[in-house]
């Protein structure tokens, strides 16, 4: 182990000098280092566990939270508090390891692009090119293929591009904690606390009448309650109207920079362990309302409705867009 902070900083030191042949990456809540010859570490984000003594070639997250590593001539590694080899080859790293969902793809090289199934642990070769990187679209695996082009596999090859790619990554969203921290029974939500933690602090006064939600990326007016209750048609118009000047906002936005939230994005928002309001506490918004705001979403079910969230609850309901008056909660930003 690490005795120290000053090898720790040493530690990452090396990482960054040889970040060329080494790759950390986050996986759930965890995040797997690579320090050479000091081995390999999980950072739990307080604290640092070597779960390897080996110089790893090249790491992936598999199967949603076991680690991946390549160990070189000694093989291809799992970890998942234990260390289970699921293959003797040594993985190219000029193309690498990617995990999908339960399943790995693996770089060979000359022997080919290969498919580990995470849930019946058997190999299939599903290319006999040396690929020259791998990235996952969703769920489909993406690879560089050099000068015969950029493909994409879900059980079939397309290719989706005649170029060469040098680098590509996917961005994608995991589902975050609810908030709830209080056990009521064995095996509920506060008890097991499942999700991505919140950043610290959660959100940034931005000082210019907006807020900056860090777990989201989302910026929402610092004032909760702008408008008043509005009927669903009038709220998206006077979000899309919002703009630098008015409800105190002096980030210098135009109309059509903001507009109402759909209804994941504004339920992001709640705070599963707390209510009225259920919103994460020290949260710096003003004039909240325990109340209904609306979202953008309509009810697919019933297209005269929209869903609108209970901040005094958290809950998630519909209404009529015409005879229903909620509150409105602009954003911008997102994806
Ligand atoms: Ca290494
Ligand atoms: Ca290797
Ligand atoms: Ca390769
Ligand atoms: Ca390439």
């Amino acid at each position: 182990m690490l005795k120290s902070t000053k090898l720790i900083v040493a530690g990452v030191m090396v990482c960054f000098a040889i970040m060329a042949i080494n790759s950390n990456i986050v996986l759930a809540s965890d995040l797997y280092v690579d320090f050479g010859s000091s081995g390999l570490f999980k950072f739990n984000g307080d604290t640092w566990e070597r779960i390897s003594t080996g110089n790893a070639e090249g790491l992936a997250a598999s199967n949603g939270n076991n680690l991946a590593a390549d160990f070189g001539t000694s093989g291809l590694y799992e970890y998942d508090g234990t260390w289970s080899r699921i293959s003797t080859g040594d993985v190219d790293e000029d193309g690498g390891i990617i995990g999908i969902g339960p399943d790995l793809y693996v770089d060979f090289a000359s022997l080919g692009l290969w498919h580990y199934d995470g849930v019946s642990f058997t190999w299939t070769r599903i290319s006999t090119g040396n690929a020259q990187g791998l990235s996952s679209n969703g769920n489909k695996l993406v690879a560089d293929f050099g000068t015969s082009g950029l493909y994409e596999y879900d059980g079939a090859w397309t290719r989706i591009s005649s170029g060469d790619a040098d680098d590509m990554v996917y961005m994608y969203n995991s589902v975050p904690k609810t908030g709830q921290t209080t056990k009521y029974a064995d095996g509920d939500d506060g008890d097991l606390q499942k999700g991505v933690a919140w950043p610290d602090p959660r959100f940034t006064d931005n000082g210019d009448g907006t807020i900056t939600d860090n777990l989201t990326g989302l910026i929402w007016l610092k004032n909760a309650n702008c408008f008043e209750g509005r009927s669903w048609a009038n709220a998206i118009s006077d979000a899309n109207g919002l703009a630098d000047g008015d409800c105190g906002l002096t980030d210098g936005s135009s109309p059509g920079d903001w507009r109402l939230p759909n209804v994941r994005e504004l339920q992001s928002l709640v705070d599963y362990g707390r209510y009225n309001p259920a919103l994460p506490s020290g949260h710096p918004f003003t004039n909240v309302q325990s109340s209904v705001y609306w979202s953008s979403t309509t009810t697919a079910s019933n297209t005269s409705s929209a869903w609108h969230v209970y901040f005094g609850a958290g809950f998630v309901l519909y209404d009529h867009k015409d005879n229903f008056y909620c509150y409105v909660w602009c954003v911008r930003g997102g994806n």
